[in-house]
């Protein structure tokens, strides 16, 4: 029932809200305010904690009128919005990110001065909410970010994790995972409204019945939870709109627990409980390589029903025609894990709205688009259909018509091409949903994630769909933010920028190909240089505080930084510091020779990935003698700091030289690091892969190091029968590298324990390091010879951030606003 609309006559009640003043007599009074009545504590007995809620709430207070302004506008205007669904947000720190988004960083900084705090202090307190796992959450939030910006309307639709990634730590070497328990105490940026909970079903059976003559099927769950808003403001940059970010979370839903609790089952009513809760209590900490566990799959369902519900009955005005759904909405599904969306609208419309199936499904193809964000085979999800069927059964019926109906146009087009039949069908030979096969048939659109992730998704794991659908298929090459990236991660950089060619980049970052001509400015090139070392020096101090690790003045800082997986190859970057230390020990070159490195790794494994935990392990063992061991004369050094998050990203990239981009080409869909690096000024290292390919074309090749194979070659060298072996044979530093870990050399004299990862490398190396160890080591020779020659190394540099502009990620918006969505900015 609708709450009826109070009536005011009070004229402060019936005046729209207002911000408080933005001055610091005004934030100090909101601060004090929000310390006092909110936290219920006198500043002078406050603790670290208090002050950082109530820091928060006065941000909140300054984004507040703004923010119901837009929800307003939500409702009762006529435009069309996006609804991005997606398993992931990696949000990073919302405290910076809202205070520049206000305009009021200095203000909040002299008013918290005044009251006698460090605003510093108070920031660094703040627990990043770890919502999501790497690329794929991290692109959801710079996308709602520049959607903000933009002024378009969306909403964003996950789950509130309770339990986001993992905390790595290192115990000898090795990660432990330490639960993330990042809501213990609480949270200042989120609205809980446990009065709008959704009631969300699962299980059950259907039957069919009678209505008016008509045979129709309905659902008759066995049980349901309920989906509670946490509802986040989602504040554009300096434009005065906030969207909402809206996350679902899990909760046991009374009548449940009653009737259970009537049977005069006590244990078992909170068995139940627990068991609903469980929905929303952890994030799938693997990148890539979905599990098929059947609480993903709640997980999955219980987010979309409640977000289209939402949007639906919520939303949209109470008589809304649903015929002219797409007209207000568009959904984006972010990769498939939001795919059973497309039943579901399906089930909304046709069992709960009554409409025709026809025109049901005419509906439902406007209102989805899918984006494909890897090409990895066993990373594309698949449901075993008793799965799908124990736990929604109405949607596996619908799933199963849609399927026949898709199959009986393909059969129109092409006969009873019966292999073909089986390639395209939604349902595998063995029973199973093709989850990204029925995104492609649903979805208006389908994208790739980069240029040559898009072509290889056509051509290659999807062709017969590209010949089907014509026009369906299209590119749309990541973005990142460059509010977080560029000028909160590097007001170094930022001001240099602003002093250089005035304001305005931040939301046109293609302006910064202005910094062109500098690059040949030799006090530019000074500035330039000082902000990245002023960068270097911030970092060391980062990461002394933090992890008790030393940044050596002068090296040269070479940092890979990504999940760990073997396509992404942190082996190979490790075969190569094991071959340069190699070569030092040895006598092979001296010392002095070997241009100073720091080599940077993050990177967390998935718990289940054993040869990823292995490769942990390594590399930390590496770093252990090749920092301490006195013949290397700290020309070399390993730095593994444990749990890299946004935050850590925030300090590492605008501090990086180098940029180690370097996967097996074919493998990384896109890739958004190497977006971050080349816009803080970082040259790339890398292979042609995912967007390293447009980075390239847009930064020059003689500003890129390229090396390795194609993704033809791969393809070809694949083809032929991959024999690693062939590969040490012929380079001889490379197999002097895999003796000394076979050795013990980095395992106290036990060559067993790194035996796993060398056999595995010479044996099988699915992902073709050792193919590519030589052109690697060569590149890296030419990464020396420019490095020596600082001028023309903080030239590219340069040159780099000028040409990097593309890749802000308001262009990627636009090019889903005039690809896909057609969803205009509203003023
Ligand atoms: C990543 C891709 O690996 C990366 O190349 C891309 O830049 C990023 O998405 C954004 O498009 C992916 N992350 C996941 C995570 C899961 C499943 C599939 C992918 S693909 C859980």
């Amino acid at each position: 029932s609708t709450p009826s609309r109070p009536q005011p006559t009070h004229p402060l009640a019936a005046a729209p809200v207002t911000a408080p003043e933005a001055t610091v007599d005004g934030f100090v009074e909101q601060f004090l305010r929000n310390l006092n009545n909110g936290r219920g504590v006198a500043l002078s007995a406050s603790t670290p904690n208090d002050r950082y809620f109530a820091l928060a709430a006065t941000v909140r207070d300054y984004l507040m009128a703004r923010w119901l302004e837009d929800v307003r506008r939500q409702r009762t205007a006529q435009s069309k919005g996006v609804a991005y669904l997606s398993a992931e947000y990696l949000l990073g720190r919302q405290l910076d990110n809202n205070l520049l988004a206000t305009g009021l960083t200095e203000i909040a900084g002299e008013a918290l001065a005044a009251c006698g705090l460090d605003i510093d202090e108070v920031r660094a307190l703040e627990i990043e909410p770890g919502l999501g796992n790497g690329g794929l959450g991290r692109l959801a939030a710079c996308f709602i970010d520049s959607l903000a910006t933009m002024g378009v309307p969306n909403i964003g639709y996950g789950i509130r994790y309770e339990y986001g990634i993992f905390r790595q730590t290192f115990v000898d070497g090795q990660q432990v995972e330490q639960a993330d328990s990042w809501l213990s105490l609480g949270s200042p940026w989120e609205f809980p409204h446990p009065e709008a909970a959704q009631t969300i079903s699962f299980g059950g059976h259907t039957e069919t019945y009678d209505d008016d003559g008509v045979t129709r099927s309905r659902w008759i769950p066995a049980w349901n939870v309920q989906a509670v808003p946490h509802n986040y403001m989602v504040p554009g940059y300096h434009n005065g709109r906030v969207n909402t970010l809206r996350l679902w979370s899990a909760q046991a839903t009374q009548g449940f627990d009653l009737r259970t609790f009537n049977s005069g089952d006590y244990q078992e009513a909170v068995r139940a409980q627990t068991y609903a809760e469980n929905i929303s209590k952890v994030l799938y900490p693997e990148d890539s390589t979905p599990q098929g566990k059947e609480l993903r799959l709640q997980q999955q369902y219980f987010f979309v029903a409640a977000s289209i519900s939402d949007f639906v009955n919520l939303i949209l005005p109470r008589d809304f025609d649903l015929t002219r759904l797409p007209e207000r909405v568009i959904f984006q599904l972010n990769d498939t894990h939001p795919v059973i969306g497309v039943p579901e609208l399906m089930r909304v419309l046709v069992d709960e709205r009554g409409l025709e199936w026809d025109a049901a499904w005419a509906i439902t193809r406007e209102c989805f688009a899918y984006t494909c964000h890897t090409l990895l085979p066993e990373a594309l999800e698949v449901w075993p259909s008793d799965l799908l069927g124990r736990l929604l059964p109405r949607h596996l019926e619908i799933i199963y018509r849609i399927n026949d109906e898709f199959l009986d146009e393909v059969r129109e087009r092409y006969g009873d091409d019966e292999d073909r039949i089986r390639r395209m069908s939604i349902i595998a030979p063995d029973g199973a949903v093709r989850m990204a096969f029925l995104a492609t048939v649903a979805g208006s659109k389908v994208n790739g994630v980069a240029e040559l992730h898009s072509q290889l998704l056509r051509e290659k794991v999807l062709p017969d769909f590209d010949e089907f659908f014509p026009g369906k298929f299209t590119n749309v090459t990541n973005g990142v933010t460059p509010r977080r990236f560029v000028k909160l991660a590097n007001p170094g950089l930022s001001r240099l920028i602003t002093d250089t060619i005035g304001p305005g980049w931040l939301t046109d970052l293609e302006r910064l190909r202005e910094l062109e001509p500098f690059a040949d400015d030799a006090s530019f090139r000074q500035a330039f240089a000082s902000v990245k070392a002023a960068n270097k020096r911030a970092l060391a101090k980062t990461l002394h505080a933090r992890d008790g690790l030393t940044v050596d003045d002068g090296h040269m800082l070479d940092v890979m930084v990504k999940r760990l997986h073997e396509y992404k190859r942190q082996t190979l970057k490790l075969l190569h510091i094991v071959s340069q230390y190699d070569a030092i020990v040895s006598g092979r070159v001296s010392p002095a020779e070997v241009t100073p490195r720091t080599f940077v790794f993050g990177a967390k494994a998935a718990p289940g990935y054993a040869m990823a935990k292995r490769i942990i392990h390594l590399i930390n063992a590496v770093g252990e003698v090749v920092n301490t061991d006195p013949r290397v004369e700290g020309r070399l050094a390993v730095l593994f700091p444990p749990n890299y998050n946004v935050t850590l990203a925030e300090r590492v990239v605008p501090a990086a030289d180098l940029s180690e981009q370097i996967s097996l080409a074919g493998k990384e869909a896109s890739g958004t690091g190497n977006m971050k690096f080349a816009l803080n000024g970082a040259l790339t290292i890398g292979t042609d892969d995912g967007a390293n390919v447009e980075i390239r074309q847009l930064v020059g090749d003689e500003n890129f190091f390229l090396f390795g194979m194609t993704e033809p070659e791969v393809a070809t060298l694949a083809d032929g029968g991959y024999h690693p072996i062939d590969f040490v044979r012929a380079d001889e530093n490379l197999q002097s590298a895999l003796d000394l870990i076979s050795s013990g050399a980095f395992s106290g004299g036990d060559g067993s324990v790194f035996e796993p990862v060398v056999s595995n490398l010479v044996h099988h190396d699915p992902f073709m390091a050792l193919a590519d160890f030589t052109s690697y080591a060569a590149a890296q020779q030419k990464v020396d010879a420019l490095y020596a020659d600082t001028e023309a190394w903080t030239r590219s540099a340069i040159l780099n951030v000028a040409r990097s502009g593309f890749f802000s990620s308001d262009r990627s918006m636009r090019d889903y606003i005039d690809r896909i969505w057609h969803t205009p900015p509203v003023r």
